[in-house]
């Protein structure tokens, strides 16, 4: 076991049941004029997780732990779009329609492709969902289960959308996250910390909290994962 200083109480887990989680690193969310743009958002509040969440990385590469990137985005005829998400709020541009990046949100275009620092490499799972959660009408939960994961890391954007989401639902199915504070950000300051908080309460009643120091520096640099990464039939890159 792996123990990392997290809060509320240290988060242990098991190298051979462990995966990595970067939620919707994308660019519609992370660079000027997509769609987190579009809905009136200082997108430059998100660039922090970069560097960090690239260094979490680099370990589960190293370690050979398996990797999971997802995308929020539509299909191209909107199919799965439903107009209460459409129509929320008073954007400049609504989801499918053409930004300087291409169609918002929509798979396929340049703005719903990860941001190039934190881009999947070959053999690293890429999950396109539709809504917040990344197990709502995905293959997640049947992914981490036919590998024995019952741990996950948990980085991406933002903290309480698509991230806060996610822990709940992962939470709800009995897998265990760490959330780690510096590779999760917000547009609004304040809901991060609100949201880091409101999982780490209650004695960990959603997840733990830590750093991606603290987990860097809990992983004995010789530990040779067991958990090799493995292939699947999902669409890798941009
Ligand atoms: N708007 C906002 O903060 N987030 C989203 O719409 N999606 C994700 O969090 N990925």
């Amino acid at each position: 076991m792996i123990t990392v200083p997290a809060d509320p109480f240290p988060f242990a887990f098991d190298p051979d049941h462990v995966a990595l989680l970067c939620i919707d690193f994308q660019r519609d969310f992370m660079e000027a004029g997509g769609f987190g743009e579009s809905l009136g958002n200082d997108v430059s509040r998100l660039r922090s997780t970069i560097e960090p969440t690239g260094r979490v990385l680099d370990l589960f590469r190293r370690q050979g732990w398996p990797v999971i990137h997802t995308r929020e985005g539509h299909r191209p005829d909107l199919t799965d779009l439903f107009a209460a998400k459409r129509d929320r709020g008073n954007p400049t541009l609504r989801i499918g329609e053409e930004g300087p990046m291409g169609r918002l949100l929509v798979r396929g275009s340049a703005g719903h492709g990860i941001v190039p620092e934190l881009a999947p490499v070959e053999g690293e799972v890429v999950l396109d969902k539709p809504g917040k959660g990344s197990f709502y009408a995905t293959d997640l939960e049947t992914i981490l289960r036919a590998r024995g994961i019952t741990s996950l890391v948990v980085t991406g954007v933002t903290t309480e959308v698509c991230v806060q989401s996610t822990v709940r639902e992962a939470n709800d199915r009995g897998f265990e996250s760490l959330i780690l504070a510096d590779c999760t950000g917000s547009y609004f300051p304040e809901f991060h910390q609100s949201a880091l908080a409101m999982f780490s309460a209650q004695g960990g009643i959603v997840g733990w909290v830590g750093t991606s120091d603290a987990l860097l520096d809990a992983v004995p640099t010789a530990t040779a994962g067991t958990a090799a990464a493995t292939t699947t039939d999902e669409e890798v890159g941009q």
